[in-house]
């Protein structure tokens, strides 16, 4: 038992016996014992033998080296233990809650005998909080926040926030004399629309002999946003930066980096396959090479390509490496050729100052052209979306002229008038048809009443899919990542009618949403439904959040026939009006 450790359990005590509404000073007793343990040079362990050296620690008194001596006797402290039986042992997660005190939870305790976060979060949801002395509204916001963050920093990470920290380690690991290729691997590679922890794989030409290891781990120690050490071994260090994300970075040699590569990116599916499969041609599979089973002869490791080659496989994109028949169609020369984002031709979900956005129409399709674009749409939001000052149907004909005439003034693209129209709880659209059907485009969505019960939500949405004027269902699903789930329906029977009327499913690549998901899209191309992959755009910067959606669409092996907005700006326009056919 370490220092940090011990801290731990005596911060634990401390916390437990304010709940517990113990008197003010065994309480302060334990946290300056804490504080000063944390921050001893030497280790407990080591003098626990010697009382007189740990009472010489300030804030160590007798009482304190008693618990210190229980600790290591028996592993573990009765004061401690014994509040955990009463509390049970959830209460350890609630005090992990940025700024859910003891106070709070002992008053939570006290009203409801609730010590889980689930049941905390449940309680707030219910408007209970508000209803504890010194308590209010405010308060129950703030806390359903706060457990919104200890979820997400307990657990996984939206793929645009692990992407960001994965090119800030790379920027300084680059300063590191000797590094040439640094990498991510693991999920963030497969495009996965969420991120447990970083895999960052590092090769030099000298790499590594023990000096440069040494110094590379000294140098990975001091990255500034770096909080505390999880391991470190001889060529790998794990440690957690602030955001509360974990990073493993791994030291190679170049006649490795690939087999490390081909290892650590996944997923464990894939490799367990890959390595039968080599082990029945006569080799085995790590992550340091290919190697002949007699011999252990290197054959392939510099390369992911070669490896693959020689595994008389195809080369199979990241994404596509999660063990569902990819290895087979490698073998059979048959893998599909993915979609890629050079392929699309314009994003049209777009929203603009009118409603929610923060650009112009014109800041937006100037800023869709500089990404490349031969088309893009203006969608804002109808009027049901009153928080969002979504328009109604007068605002709605003005806002197509503004487009209309924007479109003439701009060279290089071309400006499609649409509308992110409301799917009402009935399945009605929140705009008369007859506006609807002046616009060039129609993005159908649902963004209120959630909890529908789910025959409910697909006669809603089997509605809104049988209106002539639908073009796209937006966000399809409506989920949340890490914080709302998808609402309930019967999602074959609304791909089977969208099929039938030739309305196209979103693929919203807005981080959060990722909405239709991998799953979903595989489901879609399956029953033949065509998707068009947009952002959502809120601001001009957005517009880069497409490859976000193009990864998804890839990891649901789509190619770009799969795709209406790969589609000439003439032939997508037809799309838009159900006019294409299927090959
Ligand atoms: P994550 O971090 O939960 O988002 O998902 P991954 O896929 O990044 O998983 P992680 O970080 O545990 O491991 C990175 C890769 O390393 C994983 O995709 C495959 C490989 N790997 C890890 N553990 C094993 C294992 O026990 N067997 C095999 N064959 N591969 C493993
Ligand atoms: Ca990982
Ligand atoms: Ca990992
Ligand atoms: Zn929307």
């Amino acid at each position: 038992m370490d220092n940090k450790a011990i801290a731990t359990v005596l911060y634990e005590t401390a916390d437990m016996l304010e709940i517990d509404g113990q008197d003010s000073f065994r309480i302060r007793s334990y946290r300056n014992a804490a504080q000063a343990i944390e921050n001893h040079a030497q280790q407990i362990k080591d003098i626990i033998s010697e009382p007189k050296q740990v009472l010489a620690i300030p804030g160590i008194g007798k009482g304190m080296l008693a618990n210190l001596q229980e600790l290591f006797k028996e592993g573990h402290l009765s004061a401690h233990t014994g509040l955990l039986e009463k509390y049970h042992p959830s209460m350890l997660q609630l005090l992990k809650i940025q700024g859910l005190g003891p106070k709070t939870i002992a008053l939570i305790w006290s009203a409801y005998q609730v010590s889980d976060v689930d049941g905390v979060e449940k309680l707030a949801r219910e408007g209970k909080i508000r209803e504890l002395p010194r308590m209010g509204e405010k308060h129950e916001q703030k806390l359903l926040k706060a457990i919104e963050d200890y979820r997400r920093i307990g657990g996984r990470f939206l793929i645009d926030a692990a992407e960001t920290e994965a090119a800030k380690l790379t920027e300084y690991l680059s300063q590191f004399p000797g590094f040439e290729k640094i990498t991510p691997a693991g999920s963030l590679r497969r495009g996965r629309e969420t991120v447990g922890d970083l895999d960052i794989l590092v090769t030099g030409p000298g790499c590594c002999s023990a000096t440069e290891r040494e110094q590379a781990v000294a140098y990975v120690a001091k990255y500034p946003p770096l909080m505390d050490i999880l391991a470190s071994g001889d060529n790998k260090i794990s440690f957690r930066v602030r955001t509360g994300m974990q990073i493993d970075v791994r030291l190679l040699p170049p006649e490795s980096f690939g087999a490390a590569m081909q290892y650590f990116t996944g997923s464990k599916a894939h490799n367990v396959s890959l390595r039968q499969r080599a082990l029945k041609m006569g080799y085995t599979l790590n992550e340091y090479s290919l190697a002949t089973l007699e011999g252990e002869k290197p054959v392939a490791g510099r390369t992911e390509e070669e490896i693959y080659a020689k595994l008389k496989l195809d080369y199979i994109p990241p994404e596509m490496r999660e063990n569902l028949g990819e290895i087979d169609k490698a073998e059979q020369h048959s893998l599909p050729t993915l979609i890629e984002q050079s392929d699309l031709q314009g994003d049209v979900h777009m929203h603009t100052v009118e409603t929610d956005g923060r650009n112009t129409i014109e800041e937006m399709a100037e800023a869709a052209k500089a990404h490349g674009y031969k088309y893009m749409a203006i969608t804002d939001h109808s009027k049901n979306l009153a928080f969002a000052n979504g328009l109604d149907d007068k605002r709605a004909v003005e806002h197509i002229k503004r487009i209309r005439d924007t479109n003439e003034n701009i060279d290089g693209i071309k400006i499609f008038a649409g509308i992110e129209v409301d799917i009402l709880a009935d399945g009605d659209l929140d705009l008369s048809d007859d506006v609807l059907a002046q616009m060039d485009l129609v993005i159908a969505s649902v963004h209120s009443v959630f909890n529908q019960e789910p025959a409910k939500m697909t006669e809603r949405l089997l509605k809104a899919i049988s209106n002539p004027n639908t073009s796209i269902i937006g966000h399809p699903t409506g989920r949340i990542q890490l914080r709302r789930d998808a609402y309930q329906f019967d999602m074959h029977a609304v791909l089977a009618e969208a099929a039938k009327r030739r309305v196209a499913m979103e693929l919203n690549s807005y981080p959060d949403r990722l909405d239709l998901n991998d799953v979903h899209l595989r489901q879609a191309r399956q029953q033949g439904v065509k998707i068009v992959i947009n952002t959502d755009a809120h601001h001009t910067s957005h517009v880069e959040k497409i490859r976000y959606g193009v990864l998804q669409a890839r990891r649901a092996w789509l190619t770009k026939d799969d795709v209406l907005n790969t589609l000439s700006p003439d032939k997508f326009a037809k799309a838009m009006k159900h006019e294409w056919t299927s090959e």
